[in-house]
């Protein structure tokens, strides 16, 4: 039986909304458009590789370890190879920092343009030869700084971001994208190979009913944390108790956040100080991302879009999500700082 769905001739793509959004975009040339474009034609081959990662034995160890010690699989390697190569070819980017990178890439002067790349090519990677869903995740900024490119122009605050987006590998290909008005969902359609838009101007509940967090670091929680999740589990005014869930995949975390509302927390422990998700390439875009959509997100100290950034692959605490859960969240802090 052939699908009988009427064809949308006059469809809503990725690649026509960012042209469309370009041309509303006073004095814009074009860079910005092409800059997103070349990263989507990454994330189709991500998307590809990934569901033919079981059958094209590109699971296992690919034999290294990347910066931050996490075991790298060859799904990563392809990954990064992939956005890296995308960007470069853009003629749009001058400086890339990647999970995968120690230092930063510095663009050939001839391939050069005027943008700086955050990214996490993909991020999740431990959960590959499980099958749980995985991410890429994304951070754009202008080059602030006069003079030759360098990894300094990548430590730049999240408040200075120009486009940040997401894309998760699950049960279907989604992107998350922002260009700071507004979040837009678009699905892959892969009979097309094109993102389609299918949420426009997408919000996150003022309040959920889901805590994310993994509490097999309980021991090592600060006492306001495990009081603020023993609070969810056993409210004190008789309130129903909220929902556990954790992937343990933070691109799928965030989009369950972001699609259903609730709290997503990786705060620091007694193991990891300064917790364990790195600012410039998943904690600063989703922050963004999820500001954008009306939720926030703090380090529990402070709004994340402000920490100045001093080192590339510097982590901090990283809780999210509907702004009446942070804020409880908070209130907890705030009474154990006292
Ligand atoms: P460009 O000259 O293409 O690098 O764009 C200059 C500025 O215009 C960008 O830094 C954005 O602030 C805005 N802009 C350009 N293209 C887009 C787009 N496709 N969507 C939203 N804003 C855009
Ligand atoms: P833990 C995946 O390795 C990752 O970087 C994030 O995607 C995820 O949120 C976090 O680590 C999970 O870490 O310590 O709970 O296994």
């Amino acid at each position: 039986m052939t699908d009988q769905s009427p064809f949308d001739v006059d469809v809503w793509t990725l690649t026509r909304f960012v042209m469309e959004t370009g041309r509303q975009a006073k004095g814009a040339t074009g860079e910005l458009t092409q800059l997103i474009n070349s990263i989507l034609t990454a994330i189709k081959a991500i998307s590809s590789a990934v569901r033919k990662a079981g059958l094209a034995h590109l699971q296992g160890l690919a034999g290294t370890v990347n910066v931050t010690g996490d075991d790298v699989k060859k799904l990563d390697v392809l990954s990064n190879d992939l956005v890296v190569n995308m960007l470069r070819a853009s003629y749009s980017t001058c400086v890339l920092v990647s999970e995968e990178n120690k230092d930063a890439i510095i663009i050939p002067a001839e391939k050069r343009g005027k943008y700086v790349v955050c990214f996490d090519p993909l991020d999740g990677s431990s959960n590959i030869d499980c099958l749980a869903p995985i991410g890429t995740i994304f951070a754009i900024y202008r080059k602030a700084l006069e003079g030759e490119p360098s990894e300094k122009d990548a430590l730049q605050p999240g408040n200075q971001i120009v486009c940040a987006g997401y894309a998760l590998y699950g049960s279907a290909t989604l992107v998350a994208l922002s260009t700071g008005a507004g979040v837009n969902f678009f699905m892959l359609d892969p009979a097309v190979g094109e993102f389609i838009l299918t949420e426009r101007n997408v919000k996150i509940k003022k309040k959920g009913k889901i805590f994310s967090i993994n509490e097999g670091y309980a021991k090592y929680f600060d006492p306001a944390v495990n009081e603020y999740i023993k609070h969810k589990k056993y409210p004190e005014d008789g309130s129903a108790p909220y929902g556990a869930r954790y992937v343990g995949s933070m691109v799928s975390d965030i989009h369950r956040t972001i699609a259903y509302g609730g709290i997503f927390m990786y705060p620091a422990n007694e193991k990891s100080p300064k917790g364990k998700l790195r600012l410039l390439y998943e904690c600063n875009p989703i922050a963004f991302l999820i500001e954008q959509a009306g939720g926030l997100a703090t380090t529990g100290t402070q709004r994340v879009l402000d920490v100045q950034p001093e080192a590339l692959h510097q982590r901090v605490p990283f809780i999210v999500g509907s702004s009446d859960d942070v804020e409880e969240y908070l209130s907890f802090i705030k009474k154990y700082q006292k």
